[in-house]
C-alpha cells in the first residue's frame, strides 16, 4: 500500500516547496560532511571516533536524501496548472533504511564521547543497537497501512496503530537509556562546558526524536496536500537537527573533554614549505 503523498493533488507552490526542502535535507547534509572532516582533529585521538561516525551518518543522509528528492520530481506531473500523480511511486520507506544506519551510529556516538570502554561501552551498544533496529522496522512495517481507511476504503487502519505502538516502546525504552547513560557519564565530563552541552544534548535528542513520530502521525492528523507539505518540512528540520546539529554538539563536547585532558590543537607555520599544517603540542 502507498504512502499517503501518492494520493493527492498539489499547487505548484506545495510541489515546490517540498522539493525544495528536500534538497536543502541533502545539502545540509552534504555540508556536515565537509565540517565534520575538516573538524575532526579538534579533539584527542580517544574521542576521534565521534567526528568519523558523524560523518558516516552525513555520507548515508546525502545518498538516501538525494534518492528521495529524485523520487519527489520523478512520482508527480504538472497536468492542468496542478501537480498530480504520475507513473511512479513515492515512497518515504527510504528514510527508514537510512535510519537503519543512521539510528545505531548516532546512539553509539554518545558512548564514544562519554569515553566508555570494554563492556561498559558493549552492554548499552548492543541495547542501543537492537532497540534501535526493532523501533525502525516495526515503524516501517505500521507505514505501510497509514493510507488505510482515507485511500483505501476496506482496509483497516489497525495495523498501523499496533505496530505503531510497538515501535513507540522501543522509542520509549531508547530514550531510558539515552538518559540513564548520560546521567551516569556527565559525572565524569569537565565543568568546562562539555557537562552543560551534554545535558543539552539529551534533550535536543528527545525533542528532534518526537519530529519522526508527529511525521508518522501525519495520515491521521491531515490526509491533505498541505499535510504532506508539513510532513516533508518536519521530516528535514528533525533530521538536521538531530543529525548535524548534535553531531556539532557531540563534536564540541569531545573537543572541551580533550582540552580538560591536556590536549590542545592548533595550527603550526610551517616556514620552511610555506605551508599551514595541523600540529598537536
Ligand atoms: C516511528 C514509527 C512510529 C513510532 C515511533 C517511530 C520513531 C522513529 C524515530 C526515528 C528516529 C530517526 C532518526 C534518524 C536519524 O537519522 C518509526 C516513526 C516511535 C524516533 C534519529
Amino acid at each position: 500500500m502507498l504512502n499517503m503523498e501518492n494520493f493527492l493533488t498539489y499547487t505548484p507552490v506545495q510541489w515546490t516547496i517540498v522539493i525544495n526542502v528536500l534538497t536543502l535535507g541533502y545539502a545540509a547534509m552534504a555540508a556536515g560532511l565537509v565540517y565534520f572532516w575538516l573538524t575532526r582533529e579538534q579533539a584527542a585521538p580517544r574521542y576521534r571516533l565521534s567526528s568519523a561516525l558523524s560523518a558516516v551518518v552525513m555520507a548515508s543522509a546525502v545518498l538516501e536524501l538525494f534518492r528521495l528528492a529524485q523520487n519527489w520530481a520523478n512520482s508527480f506531473q504538472l497536468t492542468a496548472g496542478v501537480v498530480e500523480a504520475g507513473d511512479a511511486v513515492f515512497a518515504n520507506g527510504f528514510r527508514y533504511m537510512n535510519w537503519s544506519i543512521d539510528v545505531p551510529v548516532l546512539l553509539t556516538q554518545i558512548l564514544v564521547v562519554l569515553g566508555f570502554q570494554g563492556k561498559r561501552f558493549k552492554g548499552p551498544w548492543v541495547k542501543f543497537t537492537v532497540a534501535g533496529l526493532l523501533m525502525i522496522w516495526t515503524g516501517y512495517i505500521g507505514q505501510f497501512y497509514e493510507s488505510a481507511g482515507a485511500a483505501y476504503e476496506n482496509v483497516s487502519l489497525a495495523p498501523y496503530w499496533i505496530w505503531g505502538a510497538i515501535s513507540t516502546v522501543f522509542f520509549i525504552y531508547i530514550i531510558y537509556l539515552v538518559w540513564k547513560e548520560i546521567s551516569r557519564g556527565l559525572q565524569v565530563l569537565p565543568d568546562n562546558g562539555a557537562r552543560g552541552m551534554m545535558k543539552a544534548v539529551r534533550w535536543l535528542l528527545i525533542i528532534s526524536w518526537c519530529g519522526y513520530v508527529v511525521a508518522y502521525l501525519m495520515p491521521v492528523i491531515s490526509f491533505t496536500a498541505w499535510g504532506v507539505v508539513a510532513r516533508q518540512v518536519i521530516y528535514t528540520a528533525a533530521d538536521i537537527v538531530s543529525k548535524v546539529i548534535y553531531g556539532v554538539m557531540l563534536g564540541r563536547v569531545a573537543t572541551l573533554r580533550s582540552q580538560a585532558e591536556g590536549y590542545t590543537f592548533d595550527v603550526v607555520e610551517e616556514a620552511s614549505l610555506g605551508r599551514v599544517v595541523p600540529g598537536r603540542r
